[in-house]
C-alpha cells in the first residue's frame, strides 16, 4: 500500500509515524504548499517524493490512497481532486466546515466509485474500546444514561494556532470526536439541545459546549466539552465517560481505569493504550489510536473488512455537530431522527 500525504504540519508527523507501524504500508510522497515543511517531513521519515502541489503529486505518483492532513477548509478540494484521479482518500476530521460540503464530498466519491474515509480516531482509543466491550457484554444491563466529559485547560492553541482563529471551535474540533464516540457507544441520536460559551477572550470561537442528547435507544447522553477549565487534575487528552445501566454502571476515569460496578461490587480493569516511542507524551492515548484507526481504514482499502469511519458514516456525526450549533444559535431542541 503506497500512501501519499498532503499537509505536513503538526499532526502529519504522528500520522506518518502511525502508518509506519503497519506492515505493507509505505509513505511514498508528501506534499505541502510550504516546501520547507514538506522537505522536513520527507527527511524525517526518508520519503522519496516531495511536492508543493497535490495535483502534480497525484499525476506523478502511483498511490493506493491519499491521506489529507490539511486544515478543514481545504479538505473538500483535495478529496474532490483524489476522486477525479480515482484515488481512495482519507481525510482528517472535521470532513469540512459545513454539512452541505460534507454531503458533496461523500456524493462525489460515491459517483467516482472512490472510497472515502474520515480519520476519526477517538473511538479507536484503547479505553474507549474497552468501555464498549463492557457495554456489549451486557454486564451492566441496558444502558439508560451516559456522560462524556472532555474538559481541560490544555493550551491547544500553542500546537494548533489555527484553532484560535476559527469561528466554530470546540464543537467542530472536539465535538467531532465526542459525538462520534456517543454514536459508537450508544447508537444514533434522536434529538439534541446545546448551549455554548466563549470564555477565552483571545480566541474567535466557542470554547465551552454542553449538549444533552436523546439517543434513538432511549438513553440520555450528556456531552460536556471545555477548553476553559481550570482543574486540579486536568485529564487532557483523555475523555472521561460514565454509563449507567439497569444492572450496573461503568466509569472510565483519568489514568485509564475502567471501574465496573454491579450489585455484587466493583472491579477495575486497566485499559492503558500502547506507548509508541514516536508519540508526543501530551497526546499519547490519541497518537496510539492513530495506528488502530489506520489499521481499520487499511482493512477497508484492502477489501478485507468494512472500515468503521467511512465518509458516509461520518456524515451522521457531522449532522450532530451542526445540529449542536443550530441549537446553540436558536435555543431550540433539534430533531435528528430520519
Ligand atoms: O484537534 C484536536 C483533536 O483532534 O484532538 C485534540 C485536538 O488536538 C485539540 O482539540
Amino acid at each position: 500500500m503506497n500512501i501519499a500525504i498532503v499537509g505536513c504540519g503538526f499532526w502529519a508527523t504522528y500520522q506518518v509515524a502511525g502508518w509506519r507501524e503497519l506492515p505493507g504500508v509505505t509513505v511514498v510522497a508528501v506534499c505541502d504548499a510550504d516546501a520547507a515543511k514538506a522537505r522536513t517531513l520527507a527527511e524525517t521519515f526518508g520519503v522519496a517524493g516531495v511536492y508543493t502541489d497535490a495535483r502534480v503529486m497525484l499525476d506523478a505518483e502511483r498511490i493506493d490512497a491519499l491521506d489529507v492532513i490539511t486544515s478543514p477548509n481545504t479538505h473538500a478540494g483535495l478529496v474532490l481532486l483524489a476522486a477525479e484521479h480515482g484515488v481512495p482518500v482519507i481525510t482528517q476530521k472535521p470532513m469540512a466546515n459545513d454539512l452541505e460540503t460534507c454531503r458533496q464530498m461523500v456524493d462525489a466519491c460515491e459517483r467516482a466509485d472512490v472510497p472515502l474515509f474520515v480519520h476519526e480516531n477517538f473511538r479507536w482509543q484503547t479505553p474507549i474500546r474497552a468501555l464498549k466491550a463492557v457495554l456489549d457484554s451486557g454486564e451492566i444491563g441496558t444502558p439508560f444514561k451516559g456522560r462524556i466529559y472532555f474538559c481541560s485547560g490544555f493550551p491547544v492553541f500553542d500546537n494548533q494556532p489555527f484553532l484560535a482563529e476559527i469561528e466554530q471551535f470546540i464543537i467542530s474540533d472536539v465535538g467531532s470526536h465526542t459525538f462520534d464516540m456517543a454514536r459508537f457507544l450508544f447508537g444514533e441520536p434522536a434529538r439534541l439541545f446545546c448551549r455554548t460559551q466563549r470564555i477565552n477572550p483571545r480566541i474567535r470561537g466557542e470554547d465551552v459546549a454542553n449538549t444533552l442528547i436523546d439517543m434513538v435507544s432511549g438513553l440520555t447522553c450528556y456531552v460536556e466539552m471545555s477548553y476553559a477549565s481550570v482543574l486540579e487534575s486536568d485529564a487532557f487528552p483523555e475523555t472521561l465517560i460514565s454509563v449507567e445501566g439497569s444492572a450496573g454502571s461503568v466509569e472510565l476515569r483519568k489514568g485509564f481505569d475502567l471501574r465496573i460496578t454491579t450489585r455484587s461490587g466493583t472491579r477495575v480493569e486497566y485499559a492503558r493504550p500502547p506507548l509508541y516511542a514516536w508519540a508526543n507524551p501530551d497526546y499519547a492515548v490519541v497518537h496510539a489510536s492513530i495506528v488502530d484507526c489506520n489499521r481499520n481504514i487499511l482493512s477497508g482499502l484492502r477489501h478485507e473488512g468494512p472500515a468503521e469511519t467511512t465518509g458516509a458514516d461520518n456524515l451522521q456525526t457531522v449532522r450532530m455537530v451542526h445540529a449542536a450549533y443550530e441549537s446553540a444559535r436558536t435555543g431550540e431542541v433539534i430533531l435528528l431522527k430520519g
